[in-house]
Formats: C-alpha cells, structure tokens, sequence
C-alpha cells in the first residue's frame, strides 16, 4: 500500500477542535490505516494577511483508496467541517486536507498535482512532515532534510496539546 501524507490546515471556527475532529475523520477513512500524526504547530497565514493565525499538522496513512478516490473522501470531510470554497486565494478556511505525496507517484490532473505545489518551501508542512518523516525522499529524488535545510522556520510555533490520543498501526 501507497505511503500517503495529508497536510491539514485551519484558521477559522477553532482551528484546534477542526484539526481534532479532522484526524478522527482520516483515522475512519474506508480501506485505509492513520500511522502516524505530527504535533499542531502554529504559523502566520500565507498569503492575504488579514486573515487569523493558522494551526497547521500532518498526518501519515495507508490507504487502498486510489487518488481521486482519497481527495473525494478528504473534500467530503472538509464539506462536513463547514468548507465553504470561495475565488480568494489562500483566504480563511475551516479545514484544508491537502494530499501533500502519494507514494512515489507525480500527478498531474486539473483536480489533483501531486506532490502538493509549493510544499517544498513551506515551514508549516515541512517541519511536521519531519516529525513523523525525518528520512523522507521526494519523488523528485530531493530529500527532506535537504529541503529543511533551505526553509527558514518562518514563525512557526509548535503546540503541546496533542491532536488524537491514540494512533493505531
Ligand atoms: N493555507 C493556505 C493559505 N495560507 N498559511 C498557513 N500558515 N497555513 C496554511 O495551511 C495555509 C496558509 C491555503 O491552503
Ligand atoms: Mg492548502
Ligand atoms: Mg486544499
């Protein structure tokens, strides 16, 4: 089965309790195993300023589910979480599950790039990511160390509250 890394993010409507409920939500995902879950960390939105603080985290999993598959049932979950997708980009959200890798694949559809664009810079997925993920490589043949190596923490602030009691392998 695929490694896959799920990027959660969100800064409205208790960020805490979305990112808690959301990790409940991956752990009940069909056909698929929540193996490891970073700290939260908190971070300065990228993107339109005016916006609240975001908590940001990543999960790891296994999953039978193919990747149309995996993103329709993270965008159900985000539906459920009160998503609303309007055009501002990178505005305020209730819950963002970005398929950050899967696997070693690279796709490329209109609904679905991954590895997630952008990724490969930003402090509030890579620095999680290592946490669960320290000696990962990129399908790219980059490895994770190396790009840490050349991100800045930029702000970013890990929690102690801790986002599921129990993640079962
Ligand atoms: N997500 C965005 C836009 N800006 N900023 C932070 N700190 N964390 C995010 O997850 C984030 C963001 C759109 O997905
Ligand atoms: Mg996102
Ligand atoms: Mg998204």
């Amino acid at each position: 089965m695929p490694q896959v890394y799920i990027g959660l993010g969100s800064n409205l409507a208790q960020p805490l309790a979305q990112l808690r409920d959301a990790c409940q939500a991956l752990a009940r995902l069909p056909d698929s195993q929540l193996l490891a879950l970073s700290s939260a960390y908190a971070s300065d939105p990228l993107g339109p300023p005016d916006q609240p603080r975001y908590l940001n985290a990543v999960a790891g999993l296994h999953t039978q589910l193919a990747p149309l598959a995996l993103l329709d049932a993270l965008q159900g979950i985000e539906q459920a979480h009160g998503r609303q997708r309007k055009a501002e980009r990178w505005g305020p959200r209730t819950l963002d599950l970005d398929i950050l890798l899967y696997g070693e694949q690279r796709i490329d559809l209109p609904r679905l790039q991954v590895p997630h664009y952008h990724m490969h810079a930003r402090a509030f997925v890579l620095y999680p990511l290592a946490e669960i993920a320290g000696e990962l490589i990129l399908p790219d043949g980059r490895r994770l160390t190396e790009l840490l190596a050349q991100c800045p923490y930029q702000g970013l602030e890990r929690l102690e509250e801790r986002l599921l009691d129990e993640v079962t392998a």
